[in-house]
Order: structure tokens, then C-alpha cells, then sequence
């Protein structure tokens, strides 16, 4: 009691920043998130048996099981599938393929070479379903996702859970330390998601609880409605979750933020893995956080003061998915950034949607907004197109026109394929990818931190949840086609294989990226648009270097003077060499030079 007490006094001392720097490396960082599941599974001898299920949709650890074949047909019921009867929303729950942390350390070469610096895991904290944000504790890694589950299973069994003193490093644990040293060694950085909204129903204070019932010292770490009933999920009391999720109850809260116990707790966690034995260069860089909006934001305030003394470098970044002004609330309560959809929200509008397309104006009045309400925040902002939540970049240039992405919820339904029967959820067009090759490029050149899901470079396609979350798609192995459609009729034979030349476009245009900071760090202008020909000229400046990117959305090559100014559209009487773009250098002579600005392409031009 007198630790708890302690800790208190310190947590309460911390003092919120009203100023929050960016960390250096954030501004250059370019992300790749990736969903552990589903990324490489590194080592067979720790894949998950059927009774990890426990605690996760759908509940059926009795029906016949197997860890899911990586290489299958993804909407094809395997025969241990086909024995329950059930259906394919039902059974893709119930698969796991094994990716762990082994996994992603042995594809850390691969992303090194791809180009990224900067890792988002999705949860892997020890949890039952596939996405773990459901979590058993927060101070381990699923046993699963490391070398020894029986060992590590025993090692948390002997512990205080919420007495950090009583705790271990397990061996998943420890892989997980290895894992970031392998990855501060290439010079890239890692972040974990942190889940503290609420827990699964397996997390061990609940476990007291339905043992000690209102005795347990736990008891008001959640919302009890109700005890000694027959309640939810089988416990002996009623509980509040998260949206009525049963599997997810929230964690209490008053009018400061998470209760002290938890609080305490998460505190205590945060400070394990960012300064692992107290050494913080062992550590993450920071953290992604889930559901920002539904935890009190006195609590973030110290929370991110806490992060930030912890280590002045570490990023946090909220999953919020409100217009900026919303945003704004949480930069002012601490995090560095967003995961800023609203950029792809943005871009899905302009270079996706036909009949319900934005123009150029109001893509530059969106792009305007966001500068002027995030300031200096906008430079480390995660900007993305999709992720776990969201249907994968290839399918979206597949479906235009189905909804404004910013109309979240409704958008969310829309690009699910088991809650849209018009769904295109099939493998992408040349011209289709065409689009998403556009936009890859636009989000490289554009003010803010790119990110990229994992498999979108290797040709990854796919509906919103679950189907973004297919096991990844490597090089050297041997897929099945998708021949199987949503409704499980075999209509289709889309051939599944690493896309070497999209995996080399990503990495050009990351190199460029990399190698340029004004496309990181330069200011932001919207050069000239032409609406009616689908061009778009934006200008960053940096130094004493500028640059113009140069747009066609549409379908049609455009002819685009850029000396004389003709349509009042040229860039009048400058010098340019070609950086990057679907045409060689650019040729200069006095009689002017008409550049032929092909279809759905992206070019950038450098002032010489
Ligand atoms: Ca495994
Ligand atoms: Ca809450």
C-alpha cells in the first residue's frame, strides 16, 4: 500500500507540458505498421493451440482447430473450417497463422532495404484474439509471440500483477528487448500500441475478482454494475465495456483520468518498456494510442508528461479519427501527433472518388487547415491512406464513390465486404494501381510522416477489418489464388505473389524521401491547378531549395507549358531538373518546353 501511495504522489507531481517539442527523428521517420499475427512467422514451435483462444470471439475452442495455412485462399473455409458449420465472418476469427516476434526481427533486413525507419507494432501485449486489444496485463508479451509460452505461462503465474516488483522478464519478453535492439541497431525506431481504455475479460484483475468477488483488491479497477449475479460472459457480475463489446470492459475513471490502481499500473508499464532496467536506450521510442478519445484528457496530459520525462525523444501518437480542431485537443494534452487520417480522408476525395471527387481547392483548404491548427505537429504527423481499421489503398482505388472516408462509421460498415454485397473485393487493376501508385507518391511528397501498412508494397489487397489483416504476402513462398469470393463461391482466380516492381516503386520514392529533406521538413504551397485536366502543382521550400510537384489525376496525358504561362498554369520562366517522375529529365530550350504530364502520374521537378 505504501508503494501505491508513493507512486501516487509522483504520478500527481508530474507537471503537464503545454509546449510539446518533436522529437528529432520524428520529422524524418517513415512508418510501416505492422499487425504481428500476420507479418512472418519466425518460428513454428510457438504457435498459438486452440485454448489461447479463450476469452475471444467467437468462444469456440471446441470445434476442430489448426494453425491457419499462410499461403491459403483467403475467403476459402479450410476443411478443419467447414466441420463447425459456420460461417466465414465467424471462422476468420477463429484463425491464427503464427506470426511472432521472431518474425519481424527477420525481416528487419527486408524493411531496412525497403526504406522504412520506423516500426507501429499493433498490439503484443499477452491477449487471446488474433489483434490483442484485448490484453491479459500490459507488462508482457504473449507468450505466444515468443520462444517458451509453457515457461513464460508459469513465470507470470508466480507474480503480483500489479506489483512490479514481483515481476520477470519473460522469454517473450526478452525477445521483445532483442527486438528493439535489433532494430536501434539498423537506426530505425519502435513503437508499441497502448491499450489502456480497457482490457480483455481473461486480464488478470478480473480473474481476482471472479475468485475474491468485492474483496479483491482489484474490485474498483473497472466499472461493476452489478455483483453476485449472473452476469456477463459467464463472470459472476455485470461490468461496463467498450461500446458494449463484453470481450473489451473498460477501465474506471473519475474526473481526472483512469483510477489510481490502474493508473498506477499503467504507469508502472509504461515505464517498463520504455526504460526496460532502467536503461532507456533499451527501450521503445514511444507509443500509439488506442481509442485516444475515450480516456479523459487530464489523464493523456500527465501521461504524456510522464512519457516524455521518461525520455524527451519518445513520440506518442493518438488514434483519433475527428476533424483537426478535435485533433488540436490532443497535441494540447501532450501527444506529438495523430494518426492523421484526416490526410487520407483528404486524398481519398481527391484522387479516388469520381462523382463525389473534391477539387483542388478544397484538397488545398484541407491541407491548409491542418498546417495552421497542428503547427509544428504537422511535420511528425503519421499520414496514412489505411491500417488495421481501414480497407488497404489497393482496394480503395477499386472502389470509388462508395462514401466520404472522413464519414467514418458509416465508411467503416461500407468497406467491409461481409457488410457490402457491392464490395469489390478483388485483386486491383493495372489502372487501379495506378492510382494507388499516385497516391504513394503524393504521400511521400507531402508535409507530414508517411505510413504504410504492412504488404501494401508488397501488392496487398483487401477490404476494411478483417480482410487488411490477410498474412503477408513474401516473395518466397507460394500462395493459393484468391478464387474464393466473400460469400464462399469460387468466381474469381486472382493470382497472389510479391509484387517486386510495386515493392521497387515504394522504395524509390521512400529513397527520395529520404534523401531529400524538403519534401520531410519544407513548407507547403498549391503552385497552380488546373481542375478540368486533373493537374496539381504543390511547392515546398526548404532553405534555399524549392521544389514542385507535379500532378495528372486523370485519365488523360496533359500538355503542360511550363514556360510561357499560356493557360496561366505554367511554371513561368524557371529552371527545373527532373528529381523523380514517369518521364526523363526534363529538356530546357529557348523556343519553351511543353512537358507531357502523363495520366495518373506524379513527378518532382527541383529548381536549378
Ligand atoms: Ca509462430
Ligand atoms: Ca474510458
Amino acid at each position: 500500500m505504501r508503494l501505491l501511495f508513493f507512486l501516487s504522489a509522483f504520478i500527481w507531481g508530474i507537471q503537464a507540458q503545454s509546449q510539446v517539442v518533436n522529437p528529432e527523428w520524428a520529422t524524418s521517420a517513415v512508418w510501416y505498421q505492422i499487425f504481428p499475427e500476420r507479418f512472418c512467422n519466425g518460428d513454428t514451435t510457438n504457435d498459438p493451440i486452440v485454448a489461447t483462444l479463450k476469452g475471444s470471439y467467437p468462444h469456440d475452442e471446441q470445434s476442430a482447430w489448426q494453425v491457419h495455412p499462410w499461403t491459403s485462399d483467403w475467403y476459402a473455409l479450410q476443411p478443419y473450417e467447414q466441420e463447425n458449420k459456420k460461417n466465414i465472418g465467424f471462422n476468420i476469427q477463429r484463425r491464427r497463422y503464427g506470426g511472432d516476434l521472431q518474425g519481424i526481427i527477420n525481416k528487419l533486413d527486408y524493411l531496412k532495404n525497403l526504406g522504412v525507419n520506423s516500426l507501429y507494432l499493433t498490439p503484443i501485449f499477452y491477449a487471446p484474439s488474433s489483434h490483442k486489444y484485448d490484453a491479459i496485463c500490459y507488462h508482457h508479451v504473449d507468450p505466444y509471440m515468443g520462444p517458451n509460452p509453457t515457461k513464460d505461462i508459469a513465470t507470470i503465474a508466480t507474480e503480483t500483477p500489479d506489483d512490479p516488483a514481483t515481476w520477470h522478464w519473460t522469454e517473450a519478453d526478452k525477445l521483445a528487448l532483442q527486438l528493439i535492439s535489433e532494430v536501434h541497431k539498423r537506426g530505425m525506431r519502435i513503437i508499441f500500441d497502448g491499450v489502456w481504455n480497457h482490457m480483455g475479460i481473461e486480464n488478470l484483475f478480473m480473474k481476482d475478482m471472479v475468485a475474491k468477488g468485492e474483496k479483491s483488491k482489484y474490485a474498483n479497477w473497472f466499472y461493476i454494475k452489478e455483483w453476485n449475479t449472473k452476469g456477463d460472459m459467464n463472470m459472476p457480475f455485470k461490468y461496463q465495456s467498450w461500446f458494449g463489446v463484453k470481450e473489451l470492459p473498460e477501465l474506471r475513471e473519475d474526473e481526472n483520468g483512469i483510477v489510481s490502481g490502474p493508473r498506477e499500473y499503467i504507469f508502472n508499464c509504461t515505464k517498463r518498456w520504455m526504460q526496460p532496467d532502467g536503461n532507456v536506450s533499451a527501450g521503445i521510442d514511444g507509443w500509439r494510442l488506442d481509442v485516444a478519445y475515450c480516456i479523459s484528457l487530464k489523464f493523456w496530459s500527465v501521461w504524456n508528461a510522464y512519457v516524455h520525462q521518461l525520455n524527451p525523444q519518445a513520440y506518442t501518437t493518438a488514434e483519433i479519427v475527428d476533424p483537426p480542431l478535435e485533433v488540436k485537443k490532443y497535441l494540447d494534452a501532450g501527444f506529438n501527433a495523430v494518426m492523421n487520417y484526416n490526410f487520407g480522408f483528404a486524398a481519398h476525395d481527391y484522387f479516388i472518388n469520381q462523382t463525389l471527387a473534391s477539387n483542388a481547392a478544397q484538397l488545398d483548404a484541407k491541407n491548409k487547415e491542418m498546417l495552421k491548427i497542428y503547427g509544428k505537429s504537422m511535420y511528425v504527423m503519421q499520414n496514412l491512406y489505411d491500417s488495421h481499421d481501414a480497407q488497404r489503398l489497393a482496394s480503395a482505388t477499386a472502389n470509388p464513390d462508395i462514401g466520404h472516408f472522413a464519414e467514418w462509421g458509416i465508411f467503416f460498415g461500407m468497406t467491409q465486404a461481409e457488410h457490402n454485397g457491392n464490395y469489390n473485393s478483388s485483386k486491383p487493376t493495372p489502372e487501379q494501381r495506378r492510382t494507388q501508385k499516385l497516391m504513394v507518391g503524393y504521400q511521400i511528397c507531402m508535409p507530414g510522416a508517411p505510413m504504410f501498412l504492412y504488404g501494401d508494397e508488397a501488392g496487398m489487397w483487401g477490404a476494411n477489418d478483417p480482410d487488411c489483416r490477410k498474412p503477408m504476402v513474401w516473395a518466397d513462398k507460394q500462395f493459393d489464388a484468391e478464387r474464393t469470393d466473400p460469400k464462399g463461391k469460387i468466381s474469381r482466380n486472382d493470382g497472389v505473389k510479391f509484387d517486386t516492381a510495386l515493392f521497387s516503386y515504394y522504395k524509390t520514392w521512400i529513397d527520395l524521401r529520404n534523401q531529400n529533406p524538403v519534401l520531410s521538413q519544407g513548407t507547403y504551397k498549391l503552385y497552380a491547378a488546373i481542375d478540368t485536366a486533373g493537374i496539381l502543382i504543390i511547392e515546398r521550400t526548404w532553405k534555399k531549395e524549392t521544389v514542385y510537384i507535379l500532378i495528372n489525376r486523370s485519365e488523360k496525358d496533359y500538355d503542360l507549358d511550363l514556360k510561357r504561362g499560356s493557360k496561366g498554369n505554367a511554371l513561368t520562366k524557371l529552371k527545373y531538373d527532373m528529381m523523380l517522375g514517369t518521364n526523363p529529365l526534363l529538356s530546357d530550350n529557348k523556343m519553351g518546353t511543353t512537358y507531357k504530364v502523363p495520366a495518373k502520374s506524379i513527378s518532382v521537378l527541383k529548381k536549378r
